[in-house]
């Protein structure tokens, strides 16, 4: 079945300059990129992406850690990947949430590390089930970033939003 999930390259991956390695290892897939950008993320996106973990003891440390204030990288790669078993596939290649459980060679295994302050740095997120996928990828994308409908959406006339344009 096709399915689409989120892929967030996170702070440590791009200090690390593990972007392209990380690509890389998911172009193995075969999986389509429908949507990519670099994103700041804010307080509120950061608690909104992990509200599933608001009661953990690691958790104003895992937004610190979204936000890049841990790494001095106040960014994160946005990507969503399609195609068949998507979520599969590519939480396969991620690898497990723990990089000292993970696989070795799995992206996590190779690239990600517990740091003193308890936080997992595992380099990359993977949405983990088709619901959490929707959810996520509508809180990072609007449809008109994805080049596929991946989701039912309506026309929106904006008034009055201030935005950029070139001069
Ligand atoms: P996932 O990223 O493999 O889906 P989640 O349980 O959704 O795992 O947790 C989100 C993120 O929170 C993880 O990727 C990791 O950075 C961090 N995290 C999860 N569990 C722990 C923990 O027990 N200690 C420290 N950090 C954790
Ligand atoms: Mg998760």
């Amino acid at each position: 079945m096709n399915q689409a999930t989120l892929i967030l390259v996170k702070p440590d991956g791009l200090k690390k300059s593990l972007t392209g390695n990380i690509l890389t290892r998911l172009s193995e897939t075969k999986l389509e990129i429908v949507a990519s950008k670099m994103s700041r993320v804010s307080k509120q996106l950061a608690e909104e992406h992990y509200k599933h973990l608001k009661d953990k003891p690691f958790f104003k440390e895992l937004i610190q850690y979204l936000q890049g204030e841990l790494h001095d990288r106040r960014k994160v790669m946005a990507l969503v990947y399609y195609g068949e078993d998507a979520i599969t596939k590519c939480r396969q290649l991620a690898g497990a949430t723990n990089p000292e459980e993970a696989e070795s060679t799995s992206i996590r295994g190779s690239y990600g590390r517990i740091t003193t302050a308890g936080v997992y740095e595992n380099v990359i997120h993977v949405s983990s089930n088709p619901s959490e996928a929707e959810r996520e990828i509508k809180l990072w994308f609007k449809p008109e970033e994805i080049i596929v409908d991946l989701y039912p959406a309506k026309d929106v006339i904006e008034e009055k939003r201030k935005t950029k344009g070139w001069i």
